[in-house]
């Protein structure tokens, strides 16, 4: 693994309350992301690097409500951060999926994969070269974001102990490694990972 840590920023992917247990579209173990992400943002931000986080930001009847339960509608407690989530070194926050007809997975483009967030403008001018991505859902969220951050050129890291899939259609979060593993995302432990920061 080769990373200058200044130049790394960490992506955490939709760690909201409709996605964790009890919630709205709980993904099992969801909260277990918490931890790991909580100690990678700490080190991380004592080595000169950033952290970015992403929130699914819903109107009320939003399109995408049609395939999925409600959920992380705008305001409510549903689309508030789990609260164990250690947000003091997240200086970027993103909010995707609040136009009405159309949904977003991916923390750079919403789904019709040419509107931007905003995410990558943002880290280019902070000359960021390589992104930690953890958070939910391993099968959704987090796959079209690493996909695009490789896409977009940066060295993509995926946390495998800071992830959790829905799961939904069988086999996506398998499938979901696969293609990100093949199209040259790494995966490592955030132990590992820390391992490296010192
Ligand atoms: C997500 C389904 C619908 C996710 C968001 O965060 O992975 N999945 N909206
Ligand atoms: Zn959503």
């Amino acid at each position: 693994m080769n990373i200058n840590p200044a130049k790394t920023l960490l992506l955490i992917v939709d760690v909201q309350n409709d996605f964790c247990p009890g919630g709205a579209l709980a993904v099992n173990e969801g909260d277990s992301v918490v931890a790991p992400l909580n100690a990678l943002s700490s080190a991380l931000s004592q080595k000169g690097g950033r952290a970015a986080a992403t929130q699914d930001w819903h109107p009320a009847e939003h399109s995408s409500f049609s395939q999925w339960p409600p959920h992380c509608v705008k305001g409510t407690k549903g689309a508030d951060f789990h609260p164990g989530l250690d947000l003091n070194n997240v200086s970027i926050i993103i909010r995707k999926g609040f136009r009405q007809e159309l949904d977003s997975y991916s923390a750079f483009f919403e789904n019709d994969s040419c509107t931007a967030t905003g995410l990558e403008g943002c880290i280019k001018q902070t000359n960021i070269e390589t992104v930690i991505i953890g958070g939910l859902a391993t099968d959704y969220c987090v796959l079209y974001s690493a996909m695009d951050c490789r896409r977009l050129g940066f060295n993509t890291i995926v946390v495998s102990d800071a992830i959790r899939g829905v799961g939904q259609p069988e086999g996506s979060v398998e499938k979901a490694i696969e293609t990100m593993k093949s199209n040259g995302i790494q995966f490592y432990t955030s132990q590992e990972i820390l391992d490296v920061l010192g």
